[in-house]
This record gives structure tokens, C-alpha cells and sequence, in this order.
């Protein structure tokens, strides 16, 4: 959904990976924030740089200082890590950015999923820019399945109505495959991100129709006036109804803000949304019939009737663009290396 803003290749840096974390987080740690959260946040926006993720790649570090600059965000808080309770793992961010807190917390989620066959890992107080894969591809590495959802700001209209209700709404899942890349999916569950109708404004180029109606409620394709109006749920009832449950799940249930409160708490400062993260975690060793390799298996043969005919999985052109960016370097457009340098000055 990304427009295609970065297809000239003289307009495109190739760095080493390494050297982008490196200025990422001296611009975090320029902008204010310790040293631990600015290393978390640099490795979450260069994976989407090198993964070919316009929208929450380095692009994502003009928002946060955006957020930065806004004055809410907490810039040098720890994230507390509570005692564990049960299958559920809490996380309080303390109003600082969301990495820190997800990476303190892994592996006490990863430990109680063992434990019980399954995890909840609850993250409250954070602002959340990022995409959820990084997630559930970090949750898979450790042979288990994840399923995360978070709100955003209130943007999307439900189906039907034309006033925006819900956020964007990730819903990001993986599972754990032997000596292969995981099976992942995340996507909003608006018909395009909102990362991406910022690109497409910065770009001057229309959005593809069906993503928006005017502040009239009138179909639109530009992107500005879909801002001031609505953005629509990806396939009409169904991804509404996908976005009020995660509304409910990752907002009421864990006792954190809404797409609604998280735009209000923002009072038009323009920052990333605030609010929590519910991340659930599945040991297939533990919640199946005690043959691993069976189940394994099965999942192979799911995923093979998939390609086998020329489909391909979720996250494939993901893996291709992290495979590039490790021979050839990162691709970043230079006008955007240009506006983060700036950022450290
Ligand atoms: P896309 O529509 O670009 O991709 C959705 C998923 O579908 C990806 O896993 C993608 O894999 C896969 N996919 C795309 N095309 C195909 C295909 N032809 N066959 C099989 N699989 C396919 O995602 P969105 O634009 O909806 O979301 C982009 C990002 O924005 C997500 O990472 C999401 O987490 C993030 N986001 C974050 C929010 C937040 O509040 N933090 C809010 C909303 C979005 P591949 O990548 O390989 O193409
Ligand atoms: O792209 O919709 C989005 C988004 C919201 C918060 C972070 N990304």
C-alpha cells in the first residue's frame, strides 16, 4: 500500500545496517531519551527499514520527534516489569516509547507461556509507533506462536458510519517454523495504514479508493481530506468488526485507553497514539498432543498448498527485502537520511 515514493535509485542511500542503528539512536539520544530506549527504538525502525516497511521504517523517527517535541512522552523512564501472575505477564511503560517496555518483557512472557502453554503479555501507558511483527517474529524464535493487537488514534470509520470511531488497529500473528523464516502476517485492519496515507501526502500522490470519505463523508482519494474526514476498515463489516475487537481486547480489557481516549489525550499535538499492547503467546509443545514434529509437519503441509501453487505466504516479500539490505545495505531515500540527519544537529 506504500506509495511508490523511492524508486530512483540515485535518490537512495544503501548503508550498512549497523551504521543506521548507529545514527538512529544518536538522534533518539540527541532528542532526549536514555540510552536504553534509544537503542530499542533504533533496532525496531531499522528492521522495518530493512524489511522494506516504508511506513515504520526510519521515516517512523520524524514521528517520534514529533511525539518528542509535543512534550507527553516520558523519555528516560524504565518500563516496570510487575511480578508474574499466573499465564499473565504485565508491563507498565510508564508513558515512555513501547520497544523498551515489549523487550524487558519478552522473556518473562516467553518463561510463563512454557510454564502454562500459554502467555498474556499486557503493556500499559505506552506510545506505540511501530509495526507488530517485529513481535511476533521475536516471540517465534523461541519456537512459539503470538498474536498481537494494539489500538491507535481514532481515525477509522466503523462500517456504515462515516465519523472515525476506531484506530488502525495491527493485528500481527507468527508461527514458529524449523530452520525456515517464521509464518507472519500484520497488517492494519484499516484498508491502508496510516503510515502510509502520511506517505502518500508527503508524496502528493492519491490514495487507492476505498481507503477514506471527505469530512462529508463523500469517497475520497486525497489523502489530506481523508485525514480531516474518516479512513474506512479494510472489507467493509468484517474488518470493522475485527477493529472494535481490537479495540475491546487491546483497550478495555487490559484497562488501557481506546482509539477514542488516545486521540482526546492528544488534544491535536500531532503525536503517535498512547494507549496498550496485548501480546499472546502459544506453546505448541505444550497445548498439543504431545508430537511436535506431527504438528509441525501439518503446518508444513498447509503452508506447502499454499505456495505449491504459486501463492506466496504473508511476510516473503519482507524476508527477500531483509536478504537485499544484508548484501547491498539498507535502502533509504536520501531526502528522508537528509530530514533525519537534521534531527541530530
Ligand atoms: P500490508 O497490507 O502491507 O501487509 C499486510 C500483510 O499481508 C503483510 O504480512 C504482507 O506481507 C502480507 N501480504 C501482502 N501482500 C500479500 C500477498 N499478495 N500474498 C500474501 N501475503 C501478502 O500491511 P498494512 O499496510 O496493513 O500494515 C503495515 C504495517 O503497519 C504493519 O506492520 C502494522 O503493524 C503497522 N501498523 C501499526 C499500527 C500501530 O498502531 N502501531 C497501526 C496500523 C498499522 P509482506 O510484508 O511480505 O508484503
Ligand atoms: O500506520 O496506522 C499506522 C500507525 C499508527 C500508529 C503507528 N502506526
Amino acid at each position: 500500500m506504500s506509495p511508490d515514493s523511492y524508486p530512483d535509485e540515485a535518490a537512495t542511500l544503501h548503508l550498512p545496517a549497523e551504521e543506521l542503528q548507529a545514527l538512529a539512536s544518536r538522534v533518539f539520544q540527541h532528542l532526549g531519551l536514555s540510552l536504553p530506549h534509544a537503542e530499542a527504538m533504533a533496532r525496531t525502525v531499522v528492521a522495518g527499514q530493512r524489511d522494506d516497511c516504508q511506513s515504520h521504517g526510519v521515516y517512523r523517527i520524524l514521528s517520534c520527534a514529533q511525539t518528542i517535541r509535543a512534550g507527553k512522552v516520558a523519555l528516560q523512564v524504565e518500563p516496570v516489569l510487575a511480578p508474574a501472575s499466573g499465564a499473565v505477564v504485565r508491563v507498565d511503560a510508564g508513558y515512555g516509547f513501547s520497544p523498551l517496555a515489549f523487550e524487558r518483557a519478552l522473556p518473562a512472557l516467553v518463561e510463563t507461556t512454557r510454564q502454562h502453554g500459554i502467555g498474556a503479555l499486557v503493556i500499559r501507558h505506552c506510545f506505540h509507533f511501530s509495526a507488530l511483527w517485529p513481535e511476533v517474529e521475536a516471540i517465534t524464535a523461541h519456537g512459539l506462536a503470538a498474536l498481537a493487537l494494539t489500538p491507535s488514534h481514532a481515525w477509522v470509520a466503523p462500517a456504515g458510519g462515516s465519523r472515525p470511531v476506531f484506530g488502525t488497529n495491527p493485528i500481527a500473528f507468527g508461527w514458529p517454523r524449523p530452520s525456515k523464516h517464521p509464518f507472519v502476517f500484520d497488517f492494519a485492519t484499516s484498508a491502508i495504514a496510516r503510515g502510509d496515507l502520511e506517505l502518500h501526502r508527503r508524496a502528493g500522490t492519491p490514495l487507492p479508493a476505498g481507503c477514506g470519505v471527505d469530512a462529508q463523508g463523500r469517497p475520497s482519494t486525497d489523502p489530506v481530506a481523508v485525514a480531516q474526514g474518516a479512513m474506512l476498515a479494510f472489507g467493509g463489516h468484517k474488518g470493522s468488526a475485527l477493529s472494535a475487537m481490537v479495540e475491546l481486547m487491546a483497550g478495555a480489557l487490559i484497562g488501557d485507553w481506546m482509539s477514542q481516549e488516545s486521540l482526546a489525550f492528544d488534544e491535536g499535538a500531532g503525536a503517535i497514539p498512547c494507549h496498550g499492547e496485548l501480546v499472546l503467546a502459544f506453546d505448541p509443545a505444550r497445548l498439543g498432543a504431545g508430537d511436535l514434529a506431527a504438528q509441525q509437519q501439518q503446518a508444513e503441509r498447509l503452508f506447502h498448498a499454499i505456495t505449491g501453487q504459486g501463492a506466496r505466504l504473508p511476510s516473503q516479500r519482507r524476508f527477500e527485502a531483509r536478504a537485499r539490505s544484508l548484501q547491498r545495505g539498507v535502502a533509504v531515500p536520501r531526502a528522508l537520511y537528509a530530514e533525519i540527519l537534521a534531527l541530530a544537529e
